[in-house]
């Protein structure tokens, strides 16, 4: 059984009160309670605050390039698919910088799990509106407000039929760890998308901000009826649901594939010849 000191890893560098630490303790405490050891598991992610999650914690890791977080994650998976992929990234490496990936890999159905730290803003940097900042927000290089309309990436991932779309808050931990843990021992792909106040650059969405408007949903709420889930999905605002919003059984992507009938690639006996013949059509 691993403990949560096991996990400790470097001192974070964010800012005090920052809503990426609630997010750390609750990862840390989801995977001590899923019996989850060190070694069984990869955390990828890109560049930014949110980015910076795997370096404070002991395990494996692996920072790739902003934006590109899901397509490395989601070459881990089919490569070693015995291995729990996790995926972190910020709302602006993910949906922003790295949406057309975020797009497709709903689609594609790999089992990676996406943690999604949706600060509505790009912190790293220093403040400038992303996809999910509200229209109208006031921000250093957007005085005029910000004119785009906001991205929903929880409608998105509805009505693209991802097989697990869950919301939660970095404020609301017992929450937060019960959707890691369901998003982990679901069999696809899953997205979290976590409310992330950033309190240096976002005084919109404020830890107050969202706890006056979030809200679970009820416990006879069904995430299999999708047309409710896109409806769900679609409330923003004075309210805010947070839960897992739909959920399907569609078969993972490394199930369909026949080259991985035989177990993992990383386990398989490597062909010399053939990847001879291969690099020969190559020169
Ligand atoms: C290709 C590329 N473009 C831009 C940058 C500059 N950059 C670094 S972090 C960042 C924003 C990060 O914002 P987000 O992904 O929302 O994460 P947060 O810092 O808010 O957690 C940007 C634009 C970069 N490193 N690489
Ligand atoms: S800038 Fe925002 S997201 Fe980054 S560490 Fe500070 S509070 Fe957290």
């Amino acid at each position: 059984m691993s403990t949560l000191q096991e996990y400790k890893g470097r001192t974070p560098a964010w800012c005090p009160g920052c809503g990426n630490f609630p997010i750390l303790k609750t990862f840390k405490e989801a995977m001590v309670e899923l019996g989850m050891e060190p070694h069984q598991f990869v955390i990828v992610s890109g560049i930014g605050q949110a980015g910076k999650f795997p370096h404070y914690l002991n395990c494996n890791t692996f920072n790739t390039l902003h934006g590109r977080t899901l397509p490395t994650a989601q070459a881990m998976k089919l490569a070693n698919h015995d291995l729990h992929v996790f995926a972190v990234a910020g709302d602006g490496d993910c949906y922003g910088e790295g949406g057309n990936h975020f797009l497709h890999a709903l689609r594609r159905n790999i089992g990676v799990k996406l943690f999604v730290h949706d600060n509505q803003i790009y912190g790293l940097t220093k403040g400038q509106g992303s996809p999910t900042s509200m229209e109208g927000m006031v921000t250093k290089n957007q005085p005029f407000g910000i004119l785009s309309e906001q991205l929903n990436p929880v409608a998105l991932a509805v009505a693209l039929d991802c097989s697990f779309v869950a919301r939660s808050f970095a404020g609301d931990t017992e929450h937060l760890k019960s959707m890691v843990k369901e998003a982990v021992r679901h069999n696809g792909f899953a997205l979290v998308d976590i409310l992330q106040p950033c309190v240096t650059f976002n005084k919109l969405n404020t830890f107050q901000w969202y706890r006056e408007r979030a809200y679970h949903l009820s416990p006879d709420y069904n995430p299999g009826d999708r047309a409710q889930a896109f409806a769900k999905a679609l409330e923003w605002g004075d309210r805010i649901p947070l839960g897992v919003i739909y959920r399907n059984d569609r078969q993972p992507f490394e199930e369909k594939l026949p080259m991985l009938k035989d177990g993992p690639l990383v386990k398989q006996p490597l062909h010399r010849e053939k990847l001879e013949a291969t690099l020969k059509a190559f020169y």
